[in-house]
């Protein structure tokens, strides 16, 4: 390619990139407008949940009142997962807040398991490496290659918070969820190829972690994923209001991407 038409092809892309496509790679997710029961929201994302050795549903993840109910409460033995596709340019960073609400009846046992929001290699149900259903691993992470962000409700002394593949603290104990109570909060998560923030809101304790440093190599084409188990204890989990933003460009073709926009807007002058 001769210089002028690099130059050209060049202004083309970042200023068309700036002037009609500037915002940031994201999913986007309120799982509003769908019927209860839905699992296939039809923006390429999976949800599903496991077979008991019959065949028959255990877990029955689905949209339900406008929300993504991945365990259910008095239900023991699920394993749910919600997969999410690639998002553009993961690999440079990437922020992911989503709401969440917990619930665990009155007597019986204390809430059981957990869940963790994953970034990693998200491979076919039937092929995830994590655990014999393919729905990963909850509150210990999704299997396969990943980095995951964990809430732990079993009450073994081990309840509280993890980041599964940080270098750094990446384990604050604390009590989350209580038999007989419902909570609701909301967590923010962020990555970059330095480091991993994860904090969440409306718990007994809280998640806390901000900029501990991982060695976790992102990729394009990894995907997300919320991974959610109950055992013989049980909690629901409703999800909803998940946003998953990338971070858009290299600073320099930002930069580029203003200077070219300028310029195109001067010479219509
Ligand atoms: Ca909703
Ligand atoms: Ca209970
Ligand atoms: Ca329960």
């Amino acid at each position: 390619m001769k210089l002028k038409q690099k130059y050209t092809a060049l202004i083309g892309l970042s200023s068309g990139f700036l002037c009609s496509a500037a915002t940031a790679a994201s999913y986007l997710q309120d799982f509003d407008g769908f019927a209860d029961g839905t699992t296939d929201l039809g923006d390429g994302s999976a949800i599903s949940s496991n077979l008991d050795i019959a065949g028959n549903p255990v877990g029955r993840a689905s949209v339900q009142g406008g929300a993504l109910r991945l365990t259910e409460d008095d239900v023991n033995s699920q394993r749910a997962s919600f997969r999410i596709p690639a998002v553009a340019n993961s690999s440079l960073g990437w922020t992911a807040t989503f709401d969440f609400t917990m619930f665990d009846a009155a007597g019986g046992n204390p809430p059981a398991d957990g869940f963790s929001f994953n970034y990693g290699e998200i491979l076919p149900q039937t092929t995830l490496a994590a655990g014999p259903t393919g729905h990963g691993n909850a509150e210990t992470g999704m299997g396969g290659t990943f980095i995951g962000f964990a809430i732990d409700t079993w009450q073994d002394g081990g309840q509280g918070f993890n980041i599964w593949g940080a270098t750094g603290t990446n384990r604050i104990n604390g009590n989350v969820l209580a038999s007989g109570v419902e909570v609701s909060g909301t967590a923010t998560i962020s990555w970059d190829p330095a480091t991993t923030s994860f904090t969440t809101t409306g718990l007994g304790d809280n998640a806390t972690f901000v900029d501990v440093p991982h060695t976790f190599v992102g990729n394009d084409s990894y995907g997300f994923s919320f991974s959610a188990r109950t055992g013989g204890a049980n909690e629901e989990l409703r999800i909803d209001n998940l946003s998953i933003v990338t971070v858009p460009e290299p600073s320099g073709a930002l930069l580029l991407g203003f200077a070219s926009c300028g310029l195109l807007l001067r010479r219509r002058r």
